[in-house]
């Protein structure tokens, strides 16, 4: 088995999905969390290979970009769909998502201390109607599909990656999920799964 390193900073962010995928995986791996605000994250971001994080290094070869860290995990380990065309369906929620990412940037900014904007103002502003493009398809998956899963019979990374955006926005806003709630059993449905759930148990309960 190659020595997984995966370094994220000490959030959920984007890099809790990946360690659920491991912990889903059976797979071990090392957990290293950059401190947030740290001195030494200038230097390190000239070494990673688009200037953020998550990166994933296996036996000390560097890859960048969450999705494709998620996809590479998966693939390895039956959690990218049963076939060509599951994979390709997951790939798709997974560009869509990207969107939903970039317009929640204001408000980790904001969270971060990095911007001015109040937080209340980015959510509005920018996270809610990102929301608002991003569950309507989700849903629309969730009901089509008796698995309880967004794509195929069985949980795959982009279940991973959704239920960790609702806990993120959950914790903040209560009513988040309103109008979605497919995308709130389905959250509820993926965070019961045995692994997951002993997993976030023992996990510090960060905001984001
Ligand atoms: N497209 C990248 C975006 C990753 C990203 O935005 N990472 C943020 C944390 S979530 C980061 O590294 N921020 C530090 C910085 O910009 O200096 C991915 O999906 O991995």
């Amino acid at each position: 088995m190659p020595h997984y390193k995966l370094i994220y900073f000490a959030v959920r962010g984007k890099g809790e999905f990946i360690r659920q995928l491991f912990t889903l995986a059976g797979v071990e791996f090392e957990d290293f969390r950059q401190p947030l605000g740290s001195d030494e994250w200038p230097a390190m971001k000239k070494e990673t290979p688009y200037g953020y994080l998550p990166v994933l290094e296996v036996d000390g070869k560097q890859l960048g970009q969450a999705n494709a860290i998620a996809k590479f995990i998966a693939n390895e380990h039956g959690l990218n769909g049963s076939n060509a065309w599951e994979a390709a369906l997951i790939d798709s929620v997974g560009i869509h998502y990207d969107s939903l990412f970039e317009a929640c940037r204001p408000f980790y900014k904001s969270w971060l201390k990095i911007s001015d904007q109040p937080m209340e103002e980015a959510f509005k502003l920018s996270v809610e109607p990102g929301r608002d493009e991003f569950f309507p398809a989700i849903c629309k998956f969730l009901r089509g599909n008796e698995s309880g899963y967004i794509i195929g019979e069985k949980p795959s990374w982009i279940d991973l990656l959704v239920a960790d955006h609702c806990t993120t926005f959950l914790r903040y806003n209560p009513n988040y999920l309103d109008k979605y709630p497919e995308a709130k059993a389905h959250m509820e449905r993926i965070h019961s799964i045995p692994a997951i759930k002993k997993w976030i148990e023992a996990q510090p309960q960060t905001e984001i």
